[in-house]
């Protein structure tokens, strides 16, 4: 049931105005210095949503000093957490208030069902809001017994200035990563968002204003990577950083975080996760699962089940049926109800995507189903099935980032861990089966920062995310996000009588 071209060739009107174009700094929105500007498109047609102010070096000088004094000289940091907290769940209310404009925001500047917008992500946004509201005021430190007549504390205090640099695929849900944890630490931050999707978070952004943040505490600047991100990650007034995005940009973080002045570094990158069907799992169930596993997001999910790995007695049977599921899957303009795909997010992903399709078929693998654009205009993908995939073919090493789904067949267990963890990336892995043994057997084997068992994608605030080899560095989400934003400080004073 494929929308026809002509369904996607009349956009649908979205419902929400654009109301914020300027940069966010110090409490106000302001112009680029330089006066320049950049265009946001429409992933469904590649016109012009809004021109945005460009920041550049400068205007990352800028939101980086008005982070700064409102560090050094609070309120912020030093205001009760308490009261940190109470702001907190005051944007999650003003956000909640405000879900459907938000959401439509979303979808336009992003390409994702608006369904998938309004219903999962904005109140996911709102519920990590809360979650982090909820920590802001348990954050504290120990008492320690030292070998000797001391009174040994530590104080947890939040690290400083925060450059955070966030990627285009969940806009919102990176914002709320970043800065959820980040300002209940009492840090201040300067974001900078991706240049394809700058439009939500300067809507939230002004909410979080609303309830009552000081200004300088959350500085937005959009802008493009080698300009403003760079200042960012390279700034010797910025204290931490953390990106979400690429592993060859990742590096390039790294690196100038290394040059500069050594500030503390996370990383969440990109991946290949495998997906392992086991011959005793339930293949409907299954199929659906590794479907959503690749589809979800127009594909564009880091931890993205890429390699779905079948055992052999059923691989067939799965074969036969995942095809039959990608057929059937909806595509068309994401502010359509019962849509379950829209356009990838611009042309630069669109044309990679199809490259890879490209270099699939060139390898020798089988082209079950797709394969081509959807349409005629905008940035439309067929959801694309290849079977026969081979483990050192192009489309099974590399992370394609688009509705293509690579089936592997396998026929041991043993053959399979080792194949899915013979890869540069370690993000997530599913595993469907029904023997508790060999779910026990496959967590603990797989070389990832997350297993998800007889599911997949599982987000909820609480769980931590991160990856293992090239795909980061550092935890999000949970508590282990808390210490990305911690410092520890040992206060060590004499005790005059110990024995008392
Ligand atoms: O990523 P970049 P792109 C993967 C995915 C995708 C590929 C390329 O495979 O196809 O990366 O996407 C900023 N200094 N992921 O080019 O460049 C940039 O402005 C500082 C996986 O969009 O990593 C944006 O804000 N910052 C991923 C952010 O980095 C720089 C999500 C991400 O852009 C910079 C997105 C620089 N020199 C893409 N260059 C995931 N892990 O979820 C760019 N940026």
């Amino acid at each position: 049931k494929y929308s026809t071209a002509a369904a996607i060739e009349e956009p649908i009107k979205p419902p929400v105005t654009v109301e914020h174009t300027q940069l966010l700094i110090n409490g106000i929105f302001v112009d680029a210095a330089s006066g320049k500007t950049f265009s946001t498109l429409d992933p469904r047609t590649g016109e012009v949503i809004a021109d945005v102010a460009e920041g550049d070096a400068e205007d990352i000088n800028r939101a980086v000093s008005a982070a700064r004094k409102a560090f050094d000289e609070g309120p912020w940091p030093k205001m009760t957490a308490y009261e940190r907290s109470r702001i907190l769940f005051r944007f999650a209310d003003l956000v909640e208030k405000h879900n459907d404009e938000i959401a439509a925001l979303e979808t336009w500047d992003n390409g994702k069902p608006y369904e998938q917008s309004a219903n999962i992500e904005v109140p996911m946004f709102v519920r990590l809001f809360r979650y982090y509201a909820g920590w802001a005021d348990k954050i504290h430190g120990l008492t320690v017994p030292a070998d000797g007549p001391y009174h040994v504390q530590t104080l947890h205090e939040p690290v400083g200035v925060a450059g955070q640099i966030i990627p285009w695929n969940f806009p919102l849900l990176m914002y709320a990563w970043k800065i959820g944890p980040a300002l209940a630490c009492g840090n201040t931050v300067v974001l900078k968002t991706a240049e394809q999707t700058p439009l939500s978070a300067l809507y939230v952004s002004k909410l979080m204003h609303e309830a009552g943040l000081p200004p300088g505490v959350l500085n937005v600047v959009s802008g493009f990577g080698p300009t403003a991100g760079a200042t960012l990650a390279s700034h010797m007034d910025v204290d931490k950083i953390a990106f979400t995005g690429s592993t060859e940009t990742g590096k390039i973080i790294l690196e100038l975080a290394a040059k500069s002045n050594l500030k503390k570094v996370t990383l969440e990158l990109g991946g290949k996760s495998p997906f392992i069907v086991c011959e005793d799992a339930d293949v409907d169930q299954a199929v659906e699962m590794a479907h959503f596993a690749l589809f979800f997001n127009q594909g564009q999910c880091c931890c993205a089940g890429s390699r779905t790995f079948v055992h052999e007695r059923v691989y067939d049977e799965f074969l036969e049926k995942a095809k039959a599921r990608a057929v059937q899957r909806s595509v068309g303009d994401p502010f359509k109800g019962g849509i379950e795909q829209g356009p990838q997010v611009d042309s630069e992903q669109f044309e990679k995507i199809l490259r890879y399709i490209r270099a699939g078929v060139d390898s020798g693998a089988t082209l079950e189903t797709g394969g081509e654009r959807h349409g005629t205009k905008g940035y439309y993908i067929q959801p694309t099935v290849f079977s026969n995939v081979q483990d050192d073919m192009l489309i099974a090493k590399d992370e394609i980032f688009g509705p293509v789904q690579s089936i592997l067949k396998y026929k041991d267990l043993n053959e399979a861990i080792h194949r899915s963890n013979a890869s540069r990336f370690g993000l997530a892995a599913g595993v469907f089966t029904q023997n508790i043994d060999t779910a026990n057997a496959l967590a603990r084997a797989l070389r990832v920062g997350t297993v998800w068992i007889n599911c997949f994608d599982i987000f909820d605030a609480a769980i931590p995310f991160g990856g293992y080899k090239m795909s980061g560095m550092g935890r999000e989400k949970g508590v282990y996000s808390l210490s990305n934003y911690l410092q520890v400080k040992a206060v060590v004073t004499p005790l005059k009588n110990p024995a008392w």
